[in-house]
């Protein structure tokens, strides 16, 4: 097996973070193992030791059951040294703690395994690699078969007759901004396998769809929920950034590679400040209005006066840049500035929508209470303005070739997202139905987003664009495809799993101390195991150095 870079002290943290947790989990499984199996046959000394441990820290054992496992406690009294006695706890290899860690630890375990199997696929040679190659009878023909399998097996009605009272609808929302988001996705990663440059322009649509959802969801959480707590807010930075930090730190990559991510989370940033700044007055119409011409005003002075981007984001240079090996020589912030570009303003239309929402759920309901001839009249005519504009964007904007049609994509992207809305709920019948498959593939996007650069598709170098396919069968390319395309789903949605395993264990959602502890923590370990690996790869070098030989 041949490793083409040199380590990065990156590299070695998460070795040298990841040893001890994996050699301390396989060591709490066989704990786990001999209280079950070993130790009823005879009284052992060791027992005693292990109750005697749980004696004294019944009450955090308590807590941890009732959170269901986990590192969270819900005890007020163990709160603020909890954390702390955590890790001391866990350098003593404390056998009541690693026992009732254990699921944590194996979570984490398999996390770090999968990392790995992305190194090895990405980054050494170990499996193959071929040529991506596009064939537009194959794509639309495998996109189509999906399609098919996915109506013929969960298609399904979702059984709420009042469909458009209140909650259900919001509910039924869910159903269909993730089918939405299942399709889309599926033929972003279709694209990219198969590097169908002919559909350029519908993929930035859709990536407009996916932050159109964000301004909309986001919107509409904290506009109704009016949930501003760090708790809440965590979560959701875990959820984005999790997975992600781990990639850039184990394959050596910048945070813009995967720009997805941090575009999401500029956004989810901005609607956050948006709706939580004075967030006593968000009732008042006025305050909102107010609120959107803000967003817009802070939109245009960024992106659209020159110069100003370049002030207001240089700061963030060392965690925005990114520099294509491909490319070398365009400035770090470029990409950056391109992909935040693109979208700047949907996500304002998205949380316009998401608050028009309750009126425009009204008027629909008045709508289907009518008599039928007047509904079918009014329907008609707005299905036939929404294809009618649909038509003619498809004509003048869809239609232009890649650079023109970005120019235009900030402008227009919410047209095609507006037209693909209006049909998709024009009759009752088609809101209630939904593809779950599609729908299950649309809770995934975000893994299989940033999967598919290492175990589906290869970058092989750091920050590498993913210009090759991975290949474990040489010379069958539809079966490696099948193969790896099975693989690469399971293990995104495990990742997906884990994500949440950890989120609940480390990111408590009553306790802000606790969180506020367990950041302080983690920050502290990071940076102790960066220097150490830092220090690490630096001491060969300067041992050549005073040591001539
Ligand atoms: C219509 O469909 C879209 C997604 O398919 C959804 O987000 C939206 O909320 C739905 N309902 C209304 C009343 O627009
Ligand atoms: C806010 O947007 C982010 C990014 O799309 C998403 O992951 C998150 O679930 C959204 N939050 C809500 C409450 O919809």
């Amino acid at each position: 097996m041949v490793i083409y870079e040199p380590v990065s002290p990156g590299q070695v943290s998460f070795l040298l973070g990841f040893v001890p947790l994996f050699a301390a989990w396989l060591y709490s499984e066989f704990l786990e193992y001999r209280q079950k199996y070993v130790v009823p046959a005879k009284v052992s000394s060791d027992i005693n030791l292990v109750q005697l441990g749980d004696e004294t820290i019944k009450e955090d054992d308590r807590a941890v059951l009732l959170e269901g496992g986990g590192l969270q406690s819900a005890s007020p009294r163990a709160r603020s040294t909890s954390s702390a006695s955590h890790i001391i706890r866990f350098f003593l290899m404390e056998e009541s703690f690693l026992l009732e860690n254990r699921s944590t630890l194996r979570a984490i375990s398999e996390f770090g395994g999968l990392l790995i199997y992305y190194y090895l696929c990405d980054r050494t040679n170990l499996f193959g690699e071929s040529k991506k190659s596009y064939n537009r009878d194959l794509f639309l023909f495998l996109y189509f078969l999906l399609i098919i399998v996915s109506a013929i097996t969960s298609f399904k009605r979702h059984h709420d007759k009042s469909l458009i009272s209140g909650k259900s609808i919001l509910y039924l929302n869910r159903h269909q901004t993730e089918e939405w988001k299942g399709w889309m996705q599926v033929l972003f990663l279709m694209y990219h396998y198969f590097a169908a440059t002919e559909y350029y322009n519908a993929i930035r649509i859709f990536i407009a769809g996916y932050v159109w959802m964000t301004g909309f969801g986001n919107f509409s959480y904290y506009y109704i929920r009016k949930d501003f707590s760090l708790a809440r807010f965590a979560q959701m930075m875990w959820r984005l950034n999790f997975l992600v930090f781990f990639c850039c730190l184990v394959l050596n990559n910048s945070y813009t590679l995967y720009y997805i991510c941090p575009m999401h989370t500029l956004f989810t940033l901005m609607v956050y400040g948006a709706l939580g700044i004075y967030n006593k007055y968000n009732e008042n119409g006025t305050v909102i209005a107010a609120k959107f011409i803000t967003c817009l005003l802070v939109v245009i002075l960024i992106w659209e006066v020159p110069g100003v981007f370049d002030v207001v984001w240089s700061p963030f240079t060392f965690l925005l840049g990114y520099t294509d090996p491909a490319k070398p020589n365009l400035p770090v912030m470029h990409e950056w500035h391109f992909r935040s570009g693109l979208d700047r303003y949907i996500w304002i239309v998205g949380m316009l929508y998401a608050y028009y929402h309750p009126t425009v759920e009204r008027w629909m309901e008045k709508l289907e209470e009518m008599e039928a001839k007047r509904r079918i009249i009014i329907k008609s005519v707005v299905v036939t303005i929404s294809l009618t504009i649909g038509y003619l964007w498809f004509e003048n904007i869809y239609k232009l070739p890649k650079i023109s049609y970005n120019k235009y994509h900030p402008y227009t992207s919410w047209i095609p997202i507006t037209v693909y809305i209006t049909l998709r709920n024009f009759t009752q019948n088609l809101r209630g139905y939904s593809l779950t498959l599609f729908a299950w593939l649309g809770k995934v996007t975000l893994e299989t987003y940033i999967s598919q650069f290492h175990i589906w598709l290869r970058s092989s170098v750091p920050d590498g664009q993913p210009k090759l396919l991975l290949s474990l069968i040489p010379d069958y390319p539809m079966l490696n495809f099948m193969l790896t395309t099975s693989i690469y789903v399971a293990i995104s949605y495990r990742l997906f799993e884990l994500t949440n395993t950890l989120k609940v264990a480390f990111v408590p959602s009553k306790d802000d101390k606790r969180l506020a502890y367990n950041a302080v923590t983690a920050a502290v370990i990071l940076t102790v195991l960066y220097t150490l690996s830092f220090v690490f790869l630096r001491l060969p070098v300067m041992l050549v150095r005073v040591l001539p030989v």
